[in-house]
């Protein structure tokens, strides 16, 4: 039963004490239950609300009603008894606030375990292959993705009409019709555009790689993505040949997929380089024979060619240095190589999928095997 404040008759010294004894076991016991917010403000208003609190209480039912001669008596007991319930009550309300932080931060509790993130595994890719150009002693750039089309394709020797350069195939922004061609924007094809930019602040020798995204107006399939990723290489110097363009992409071309891996360079065309080349890796799934496991099932991602497409390649066209001539790109004293590679392909490969889309669609059953 919870304490009511009683009505006194007897008034004597004895009968004061043991009600003011009353009043305070009930306190003490009250005191002890208060745990929480909630408790703290009914256990405050119950001891000490103005209307209708203990307190207010013992003054009507005790003071006010005491008579004349015990006045005296029953006032010193009433005020000391108010001194020491304000003393209980903020004792209660402090310690239940005390108790309340000590529980927030119990550090024998175990951890919240949160998984972290981890790279995506294009990214991974980008890394891996940006790093086997570093160790050989490449620098490395990044650029815009909104590109004009003077760095996109003018600078890079595309002519006026190609085909490269219509909405087909390239991302134009909005309204930029009334601007003269070279100033136009467009999201950037392929991360030359880059190579260009740097070669107008470093003057040669220069070995530079870029990686980053790049966009083109495919619709998205098993293989195509309108956003797409690449990593480009630059080395200007005197006397740079076709040469070292070979030894330098077999050598990173065994870093990434195994010293047993052979290559093969095959011409091909870019508007940029002269002569060009798509560079070939002997298949690092069926070991470049075509065939598979002991039925001998056909090899799919070499199409049973035993090599797979990896790059294209070649020496940087003299038209290009023409646009750079000016900060020591002179194409009759220097000359260099160039490549450019899709780094999505080649993280298909490395992770045998066959969808390109697993790769953008963020779903995280597919992406925390990379984790
Ligand atoms: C490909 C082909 C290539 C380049 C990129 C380049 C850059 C400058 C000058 C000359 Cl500044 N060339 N880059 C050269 C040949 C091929 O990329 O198929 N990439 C996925």
């Amino acid at each position: 039963m919870a304490y009511t404040v009683p009505k006194l008759k007897d008034f004597s010294p004895d009968a004061l004490d043991k009600a003011v004894a009353k009043l305070l076991s009930a306190l003490e016991k009250e005191s002890s239950s208060v745990k929480n917010e909630a408790d703290k403000k009914s256990f405050r208003d119950r001891w000490l609300a103005r209307k209708d609190g203990v307190l207010t209480q013992i003054n009507d039912l005790w003071l006010k009603s005491a008579p004349k001669d015990a006045k005296r008596e029953v006032g010193q007991r009433v005020n000391k008894l108010k001194g020491e319930v304000e003393t209980k009550v903020d004792a209660a309300v402090k310690r239940s606030a005390a108790e309340k932080t000590e529980s927030a931060i119990d550090i024998s509790l175990p951890g919240i375990h949160r998984a972290i993130g981890a790279e995506h595994p294009i990214i991974r890719t980008q890394n891996e292959i940006v790093a086997v150009f570093k160790n050989l002693g490449y620098s490395v750039a990044e650029g815009p993705v909104i590109e004009t089309d003077y760095y996109n394709f003018e600078a890079l020797n595309f002519p006026p009409n190609h085909p490269a350069r219509d909405t087909q195939d390239t991302l134009f922004l909005a309204n930029q019709e009334s601007k003269p061609r070279r100033e136009q924007l467009l999201l950037r094809t392929h991360t030359s555009p880059v190579q260009i930019r740097t070669m107008e602040k470093l003057t040669p020798p220069l070995r530079l790689v870029i990686p980053g995204k790049v966009h083109r107006n495919d619709p998205p399939d098993a293989s195509h993505s309108p956003m797409f990723h690449q990593v480009e290489g630059l080395a200007v110097d005197t006397n740079i040949t076709f040469g070292d363009l070979k030894g330098t992409l077999d050598h990173a071309m065994k870093s990434l997929f195994g010293s047993d891996v052979k290559t093969s360079f095959r011409p091909s065309f870019f508007p940029f380089t002269e002569p060009s080349a798509e560079m070939f890796v002997s298949c690092f799934i069926c070991g470049g024979s075509g065939k598979r496991g002991n039925d001998n099932a056909p090899c799919r991602p070499c199409k049973q060619s035993g090599w797979i497409e990896i790059l294209g390649c070649g020496m940087v066209d003299p038209n290009v240095f023409e646009f750079v001539k000016h900060n020591g790109y002179d194409p009759e004293k220097i000359s260099g190589f160039a490549f450019g590679m899709g780094v999505d392909r080649i993280a298909m490969l490395k992770y045998g999928l066959d969808d390109l889309q697993l790769f953008f669609q963020g779903d995280v059953r597919f992406l925390e095997q990379f984790a």
